[in-house]
This record gives structure tokens, sequence and C-alpha cells, in this order.
């Protein structure tokens, strides 16, 4: 593989993986804007960036399970309306350096920045798919096309050298209201290399791996996406579950995200004067389900106040209030006092109540994906 060919990068990300490229922004950077820039976007990759050079020429082919197959190019899809939704794309990678403190995983390790939130522009893939004769809100092509499985240009060792690919059932791909779009932008600008140019697919509410960058072709198929990254890789095993017991066919691909929060003002041990303590970070929830709550503690859990919430420009954020942004994360802030050295942890609540598990342990799996346990800070204080 190539990697003589990789786009600049900004010098303040941390680098978990060189080649592949896997990076993610400092936690004060990550929490310094709502919408990500994408030069502090986090990017997760598994092979080289591939170049596409000729827009005029760059289709995308739709097949498989369709009465119909076809090819459309980028003026087909930017001739359909242009939908920018605001969307928090996390990798399910996130928080694993600390699942893996409590027992070893595989995987590229990340602290609380693989994740980022972006303005995607470009097509719904429900428009996509009817401009190719699949009605909106259909289960099932005529032809027998469950799954829409999306295949990438981009080569990896996984694949033996094959594209990244995932799928996503057919009825959440023609439902609008799921808002999975073909996004040719990101904050107003053309996609990036690094994360998709010229086109990509973003499944809002869902782990990151099922946003296929470089989107090459859309097969119809019967059943889920056989390839490497939905049937051995992000799938949520039990914590009994070690590499010697493993079967995989026994787990469904992960897809909707689980309820997470993180503590981006303070780093994992931070050394402050006793006081008052700005403690500040970031709530998202899976499946466009809002955030109702983000509580934290500064006494190890045995007593909670309430961080106030927002998105956008500070706005108080309130669950379910159409103004709010239902695929984005909250930002959540509040100011404790602070007189010795202790654990500062945040857990968030989703509209359906679910909360945080409060031990990594609980929901240690091999593969060390979904670490959504509370997060704790160590402030270590000095006088
Ligand atoms: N698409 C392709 N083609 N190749 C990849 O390696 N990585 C996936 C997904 N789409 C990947 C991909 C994973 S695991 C994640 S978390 C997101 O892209 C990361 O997107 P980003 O790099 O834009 O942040
Ligand atoms: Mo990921």
């Amino acid at each position: 593989s190539d990697y003589s060919k990789e786009p600049p990068r900004h010098p303040c990300l941390k680098i978990n993986s060189k080649e592949p490229f896997n990076a993610e922004p400092p936690r004060s950077a990550l929490i310094s804007s709502y919408v990500t820039p994408a030069d502090l976007f986090y990017k997760r990759n598994h092979g080289p960036i591939p170049i596409v050079d000729d827009l005029e020429r760059y289709c995308v082919s739709i097949s498989g399970l369709i009465e119909n197959p076809n090819e459309l190019f980028m003026k087909d899809i930017r001739m359909l309306p242009k939908y920018n939704v605001a969307a928090t794309l996390q990798c399910a990678g996130n928080r694993r350096t600390a699942m893996s403190k409590t027992r070893k995983v595989r995987g590229v390790g990340w602290d609380v920045s693989a994740l980022g939130n972006a303005v995607w522009g470009g097509a719904k893939l429900a428009d996509v798919l009817e401009l190719v004769g699949i009605p909106k809100l259909s289960s099932t092509t005529q032809s027998g096309g469950k799954h829409v499985e999306f295949v990438s240009i981009d080569k990896c060792k996984e694949e033996n050298g094959g594209p990244y690919k995932a799928s996503i059932p057919l009825s959440q791909a023609t439902n609008p209201l799921a808002d999975v779009l073909l996004a040719y932008e990101m904050n107003g600008e053309s996609l990036n290399r690094d994360h998709g140019y010229p086109l990509r697919v973003v499944v809002p509410g869902v782990i990151g791996a099922r946003s296929v960058k470089w989107l090459d072709s859309i097969n119809l198929i019967a059943e889920e996406c056989q390839g490497f990254f939905m049937q051995k890789d992000y799938k949520m095993f039990p914590p009994s579950v070690d590499w010697d017991k493993i079967n995989w066919s026994t787990r469904k691909p992960q897809m909707d995200f689980p309820v997470q929060s993180a503590i981006c003002s303070l780093e994992d041990v931070h050394a402050i004067k006793p006081g008052k303590v700005k403690v500040g970070g970031y709530a998202v929830a899976g499946g466009g389900r809002g955030i109702e709550r983000v509580d934290v503690s500064v006494d190890g859990g045995k007593t909670w106040m309430e961080a106030f919430r927002y998105q956008k420009t500070g706005i108080p954020y309130i669950a379910d209030d159409p103004s709010s942004d239902k695929w984005a994360w909250v930002f959540f802030e509040v100011t404790v006092d602070v007189a010795h050295s202790t654990e500062i942890i945040a857990k968030a609540v989703d509209i359906a109540a679910n909360v945080q598990p409060e031990k990594v342990e609980d929901i240690w799996n091999l593969r060390g994906i979904l670490n959504t346990s509370w997060h704790r800070v160590k402030v270590g204080v000095g006088h």
C-alpha cells in the first residue's frame, strides 16, 4: 500500500497510528468549537487515502437486486435537493485506551476525541434511491434487496486488499427522516480527501464505521454486507468472551451508538488550584435520541449536579425542542468547587432514559468498542 500521497494534516492532531492515518484532536481543541472544523475532525482510516482527480468521470454505480441498475455522476447527485444535516460522527473505538487499561483489547487506541460534529451537505440517500426507481419507505426491492451496501474506492488489508464496505437496512436508507446522506460537503466546503472526497455516506446516529468514505458503488443485497467490518469487527461481545472463545456469527453488526459523554476541559490527570473549576465537555445519544441530562460529580459519584447544556451558540438545549439538532452532540458546562484531590465524573442520560454504565469492567469487550462508561478525570489539588 502506498502512503506517499497522503494529504497535509493539522499539526496539533494526536496521531494514534501513522499508516493508516488515525488521529484525534486534543480535548481542549475538540470543545473549542461546536461545529468541528474539518482539519480538527478525527481521522479514522484503514488504508491510504485514495485520489480522485477527475470529477467529471467520477460516478457511483447502483446495482445488485434492483430492477434498473444505473450510474450516477456528481451532476446527477447535485441536481437532487440539497440538505445540510448537523450530525456527530463517532468511532465505535472512541475511549478505547481507557477500556484497555482494565484488560487488554485489540484495536487502535483512542482518547475521548474520536468524534466530531459537522454540518454535512448533500443529497438524501432516499432521494438518490428514488431516482433509480426504489420508492421512499421501502423495506425490500421487487428483486428482494433488503440492505444497501456501500463500497468504497480505498483498499485495506482487512479486506485482503479489497475495498472498505458496510451496509444499512433498505428501510433506513429509503426513510427521509433517517437523514442518511450522500454528502459532498462538510461545513459548507467541499469534502476534503481525509473525509471522503468527493462523496461519502453519512449515517446519523450510527457508529462511524457505517459512514463509508470515497463512495464507489452501491449494491442492493438480500442480507447485510458480508465484509470484514460488518462481520468480523464492530460487533459488541460480552465481557465473558475472549479471543479463544469468539464466534463472530453469534452477534449482529453494531449500528446505533449508545449514549456517551466525556469531560474535555480537563485531562485524565490534571493539576488544579483549590476553588472553582469549570467542567465542560460533550454528550451525544445514538439513534437520534436527544440528551435529556448530564450529571457531574466531584465526590466519586456520591452526589451529582446537573450541568447546563447547549447546542451552537450557548442557547439552552432542551431535548425534543424542534429547534434542536437531533443528530448532533450537546455541550455541557458546570462550575464546581473542589477543595482537595478527587475524581470528577460525568454521565449523560438520553430521552429514552438510557444512562451511561458506571464501570468500564461491566462493558469490557475484546475489541474495545463502545466504551461509554462514566467519564472520570483525576484532579490533583495543590496549594
Ligand atoms: N470509509 C472508508 N472507505 N474507509 C475507512 O477506513 N473508516 C470508517 C468510516 N468510513 C473508513 C470509512 C470508520 S471506522 C469511521 S469511525 C469513520 O469513517 C471515520 O470518518 P472520518 O475519518 O471522516 O472521521
Ligand atoms: Mo470507527
